[in-house]
């Protein structure tokens, strides 16, 4: 199915004038009396408690902060504490709106959004369902530290579990959500649809359009917020968010059941600052933040300014915008305005905001102006407002009090050998994440390219040894694409996204014919928005779907830092092994393109826990390897070299196979067994390393052991040891720069391994220390045959009569490094 929205310059170059609609400003001002009638009773004094709680909770942190005690109870927390004294009115507000199909994401400052959040919950489920949460949660362990001296019914019960809980975690006992491996600024609980706070401001700009995306893709109920600062906006992430959550395909292509404006509300807590900048009058220009709906789609994201000092407004307005959210008209655009009492963090000075401005804000206090309009209006008593404060103080007293203490709330023993890989990678199999029949639209055996496939041999040598052209033969992207093809039509889940992966196939055509068989919803072109592409895939990964998203260039990953780094990497940990990832990042790593396009960055992604990385170099391993990682729940980082993307299979002489089939990963394969200099590379370089192990067969009479490591990490290291044992050396070549190379890592640590077998230092051949020059020079920049020739000669063991072209002597090494080079 090819799209077919054309796009005439009649209309596009007709002369007009672009109108923007009036934005609304903090228009809520309906009198309590007459408010109060839509709630049910006991609501709105329920909520003066929770703000009551939220504001207890906060200043308990900011005494023991500042003070090193609370209440005469001395405590020190070592860890941040960014609090939100004064904005407890607009988290209170939202989760008044919510229910537990929605999904929330914050920021570092989102206590009182998960406090809410779970306190909300707690009167939402029915008392079984809130048991089974609490009896499930990790085995009851949290339940078991404040059943004994519950008192009252189950959501009494509750509340002292989520209030407790929530502590804990802050506090980074293993009792708390997720075993205190996330703490303060990473707390969440997704049993009540609370899900990730992101410490990297904007993080959840992009994250929460993954999670929107998810609901819309799979059909599922609920809206999701994006809870992030008005500073945030500054950030690329968020930039890109609000882009692909408004791209016209989900209303434009996406077909039914699936179309429709995703479900997000993008809610700028609005408090003025990013922690001393000022983002009105200081650091950006748009002076009320609302105005930037008006530039992202026509509908201006139904953008308004909400006073969120004001809890009954932010009702009125996740009211309507829900609304709008369920006719498909999303996404939405909330500045709900608040201001933030307490500092940035125990650090801040205040030397940015004058005590006038504070008094001015603190005199407008939600809460106390909340229970005023209570009272007034006859809703409540001022004994029912004393005795709120009152039990606010009991419930955060008691949860303190369990929390600090260490017979109650332990730490997780970290230090312990088998608690990091229990956490790192939740290494499972599962094949659909969801039950539903996977929506394609042919047969498989219908796909065009499946067919054409069909028609091609599978092993890409003939009889003489000679390699067959890949027309005839089936190569390594194709290869590539049967797993992936072959995975939508098993998991009603897994979803493709990246640039160009529709009609264009990806920018290198692995993709081509898919487009055929998966509808719009489940592949699709994202925005140029490489940040949003792998942000998205992450809250896709962790709402519960299965993503494989493509950046084009290995170089471009730069602009998806912190989605790899920090967010694919890490969740799984910070989370105790709550969330699982499954998502694969495909990255096709470069040539031809020059400085920009051409460079192998490998080494980052080892580099960085909690990544899977791995470099198929042969037909046969890509498409095995990409069964493993499509069934997988971790998060796989699978580098592709476009130099062999028409690479036959010609190491397996059974071919590719048609079916199904696993390679695992961190297994190095052997290529070629030998005796004298084991040669290992990483990717397209195993290619030229078996040209160089020719020449030196054939010219120098050196028999060639020859492992293509395929894998990263993990990384089995025992075949190579064992080959070390017997050859006595290694050389490891790949295509990545040198310097830093992850190569490196591997002699580091094969010369701790197997130090005395070594006949010779472990020798690292890789691109040279500079940037990658034109295709017609490239063949200076990449390891070529002869310089892995040379460099066994010159590093291994001296090779009667060869005249070397290049110079791997030590005075060299020294010579360039001493450059820089
Ligand atoms: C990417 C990134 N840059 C900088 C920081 C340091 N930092 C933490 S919070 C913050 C201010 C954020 O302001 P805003 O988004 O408005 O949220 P607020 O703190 O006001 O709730 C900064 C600069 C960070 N955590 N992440
Ligand atoms: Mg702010």
């Amino acid at each position: 199915m090819v799209k077919s929205i054309t796009l005439s310059p009649k209309d596009v170059r007709a002369k007009g004038t672009l109108k923007f609609q009036d934005i609304p400003l903090n228009q809520y001002s309906t009198p309590m009396k007459k408010a109060a009638k839509d709630f049910p009773k006991g609501d709105l004094l329920r909520m003066h408690r929770d703000m009551c709680i939220l504001r207890e909770f906060e200043t308990m942190i900011d005494r023991i902060k500042k003070e090193g005690k609370y209440e005469g109870i001395e405590y020190n927390h070592r860890g941040p504490a960014h609090l939100s004294i004064g904005q407890e009115s607009l988290s209170v507000g939202q989760a008044y709106t919510l229910t537990t199909e929605d999904y929330s994401f914050g920021s570092h400052r989102s206590h009182s959004e998960i406090l809410s959040r779970g306190l909300r919950s707690i009167r939402q489920l029915d008392e079984k369902k809130l048991m089974d949460v609490m009896k499930n949660y990790f085995g009851g362990v949290t339940l078991s530290k404040v059943e004994k001296d519950a008192k009252g019914d189950t959501r009494d019960l509750a509340d002292d579990f989520f209030i407790y809980g929530t502590l804990a975690e802050i506090f980074a006992r293993e009792t708390g959500w997720h075993k205190g491996l996330g703490g303060s600024m990473h707390a969440f609980f997704p049993p009540f649809g609370i899900y990730p706070n992101n410490a990297i401001v904007g993080g959840s700009g992009d994250i929460t359009v993954g999670a929107a995306l998810y609901k819309r893709i799979n059909a599922k109920p609920g809206i999701v917020i994006a809870n992030i600062g008005d500073a945030s906006l500054g950030c690329g992430p968020v930039w890109e968010g609000l882009m692909m959550a408004a791209m016209d395909q989900c209303r434009t292509l996406w077909p039914k059941g699936h179309n429709g404006g995703l479900p997000i509300v993008f809610n700028f807590v609005n408090n003025l600052y990013g922690m001393g900048g000022q983002p009105v009058g200081e650091t950006m220009g748009l002076q009320v933040l609302a105005r930037l709906g008006a530039g992202v789609n026509p509908e201006q994201m139904h953008s308004e300014r909400v006073d969120g000092m004001k809890p009954l407004a932010v009702i009125d307005a996740y009211t309507r915008k829900r609304k709008i959210i369920e006719e498909g008209r999303g996404p939405v655009l909330l500045d709900t305005l608040t201001y933030r009492f307490s500092g940035h963090s125990p650090s801040d000075s205040m030397s940015y905001r004058t005590k006038e401005e504070l008094d001015e804000w603190m005199a407008e206090d939600a809460i106390p102006a909340f229970a005023k309009e209570l009272v007034e209006a006859g809703v409540a008593s001022q004994s029912d407002v004393d005795a709120n404060i009152a039990k606010a103080k009991e419930l955060v007293m008691k949860a303190f009090r369990k929390a600090i203490d260490p017979a109650v709330s332990p730490y997780l023993d970290t230090a312990g050998t088998d608690c990091i890989e229990k956490v790192m990678f939740s290494n499972k199999t599962k094949l659909a994440l969801d039950d539903r029949k996977p929506e394609v639209l042919m047969p498989l055996a219908d796909n065009p390219q499946m067919k054409r496939l069909a028609g091609k041999t599978r092993f890409g040598l003939d009889e003489s040894g000679k390699k067959v052209s890949g027309m005839k033969t089936i190569v390594l992207k194709e290869a590539i694409f049967e797993a992936v093809i072959d995975r939508f039509y098993e998991d009603p889940t897994l979803a493709a996204w990246g640039e160009d992966n529709r009609d264009w196939g990806g920018a290198f055509a692995v993709y081509r014919g898919l487009t055929e068989s998966i509808p719009y919803h489940r592949l699709f072109n994202s925005p140029i928005s490489e940040g949003a592409i792998v942000g998205t895939g992450v809250g896709y990964a962790l709402s519960g779907g299965r993503a494989i998203v493509e950046i084009m260039y290995c170089d471009f990953i730069g602009r998806c830092g912190d989605e790899v780094f920090n967010q694919m990497a890490k969740w799984q940990s910070m989370s105790a092994g709550v969330l699982e990832m499954p998502l694969i990042l495909r990255i096709s790593v470069g040539a031809k393109y020059g400085a920009q396009h051409s460079q192998d960055w490998s080494a980052m992604f080892a580099h960085v826990p909690g990544l899977k990385v791995i470099f198929p170099a042969t037909p046969y391993d890509a498409k095995g390897m990409m069964y493993t990682a499509l069934k997988g729940t971790d998060p796989v980082v699978f580098l592709e070299s476009q130099r062999i993307y028409d690479m036959p299979e010609i190491f397996v002489k059974e071919g590719v196979p048609t079916g199904r089939y696993e390679v695992p990963f961190g297994e190095p394969a052997l290529r070629k067994a030998g005796r004298d200099i084991t040669i290992a590379t990483l990717g397209a370089t195993l290619y030229r390393a078996m040209d160089a192990a020719k020449i030196l067969e054939e010219k120098y009479g050196l028999s060639v052991e020859l492992w293509d490591l395929r894998s990263l990490n993990p990384l089995n290291y025992d075949p190579i040891i064992e080959s070390v044992k017997k050859t006595g050396n290694l050389l490891l070549a790949s295509d990545a720069c040198e310097r830093g190379s992850f190569l490196h890592d591997i002699a580091s640590t094969v010369t701790s391994l197997a130090f005395d077998h070594l006949d010779a230092p472990v020798c690292v051949v890789g691109s040279k220390n500079w940037i990658t020059p034109a295709a017609e020079q490239e063949d200076s920049f990449f390891p070529q045959d002869f310089w892995i020739v040379d460099a066994v000669h010159q590093r291994i063991r001296p090779l009667p009569g060869h005249q070397p072209r290049m110079n791997f002597s030590n005075g060299e090494l020294v010579r360039i490094n001493a450059k820089g080079v």
